[in-house]
């Protein structure tokens, strides 16, 4: 019954072929970067969820509790609709959304996709529990890979939404790009919503990726971990620091790993040899803060269209739903 409702998108052959060039890209470049996509193995995927409980990260409860106030509204909006959702994760805050739209038809189809297999395993399997009569499809693979594949199938009517502010992952350019493919993969007519968080003092945001237990700290080193075992490397953990900053002038939080000493390091599936030396840092994540208004005319160059804007009392989070 599982099989049938996950689908693997990243064909294996060609995941060997081209799979790590973007490291080999990062880490031969100064300054060295690693893609956040690489935090989210398993083990990734679980230390992210922890963070979303964190005191000192205010983005999931915040977004969560504009879906739990508002997700009738969106419901209401755009009726029902072929629900797809991109970088699920556990699907905890989608529960609200799908409520809401089984209140409105009782049966409604929710493609979560992620490229994380554990967990979208896991919440699948919770989900087809909870709403029997749904139809559920797991697609395990990039959003890329996602958007390419949904292009394909015909759906009456569709939202594609992306939540917890993901898209702050992207630099201005990477978020141009996959603003167009989602432009290009909607129909006219079909939906998009959209969760970002949104600008506020550095004394807000900085505590956020710097929390008291450390678990940012292991989430972000977690991603050398996943390098050793997909790409036969060496990194070691322990010469390695965490270090999140606010960065004023581009408005986002930069997450980098600080190397302690001079060394090298090799990942023998790439054929890569790194050198480091002390107190280099490599970028791992770059997490931009928005504004609502000019993210609304963003996405109106995309021919996107801003149905209506929602946020929390102090103005933290932001969601958007906008229709192609
Ligand atoms: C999943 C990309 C939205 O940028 O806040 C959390 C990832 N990194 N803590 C974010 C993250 C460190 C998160 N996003």
């Amino acid at each position: 019954m599982l099989t049938k409702s996950l689908k693997i998108l990243n064909d294996h052959d060609q995941a060997l072929s081209n799979e790590g060039q973007d490291v080999i890209q990062g880490l031969t470049r100064t300054p060295k970067s690693i893609p956040p996509k690489y935090f989210y193995d398993d083990r990734g995927s679980e230390l992210f969820e922890q963070i979303c409980e964190l005191p000192e990260y205010y983005p999931t409860r915040t977004e969560a509790w504009i879906l739990q106030q508002y997700a009738d509204e969106i419901a209401q909006i755009t009726g029902a609709c072929e629900l797809v959702e991109l970088g699920s994760g556990s699907s905890t805050k989608t529960l609200f959304l799908l409520d809401a739209y089984q209140k409105l038809a009782s049966y409604c189809r929710y493609i979560p996709v992620d490229v994380s297999r554990g967990i979208l395993q896991s919440s699948v399997l919770k989900l087809q529990q909870k709403y029997p009569a749904f139809f559920i499809e797991g697609l395990i693979g990039t959003y890329e890979q996602a958007l390419a594949k949904l292009e394909s199938t015909f759906a009456a009517s569709r939202m594609i939404f992306f939540l917890g502010s993901s898209l702050g992952n992207f630099n201005p350019q990477e978020c141009d790009k996959f603003l167009g493919q989602i432009a290009k993969t909607l129909q006219p007519g079909d939906y998009f919503l959209l969760g970002i968080d949104l600008q506020k003092p550095k004394e807000i945001l900085e505590p956020a990726y710097n929390d008291s237990q450390g678990i940012t700290a292991a989430f972000n080193l977690n991603m050398l971990s996943h390098l050793n075992w997909r790409f036969q490397g060496n990194f070691d953990l322990n010469l390695f620091t965490h270090q999140a900053i606010y960065n004023q002038t581009d408005a986002q939080i930069e997450m980098y790993l600080h190397s302690q000493k001079s060394h090298q390091v090799s990942l023998k599936a790439l054929n890569l040899q790194v050198s480091f030396t002390e107190g280099e840092s490599i970028l791992t994540e770059i997490s931009r803060k928005f504004d609502l208004a000019i993210m609304q005319e963003q996405l109106k160059m995309h021919g996107l269209k801003t149905l209506k804007t929602w946020t929390d009392p102090q103005e933290w989070f932001g969601l958007i739903l906008c229709q192609a």
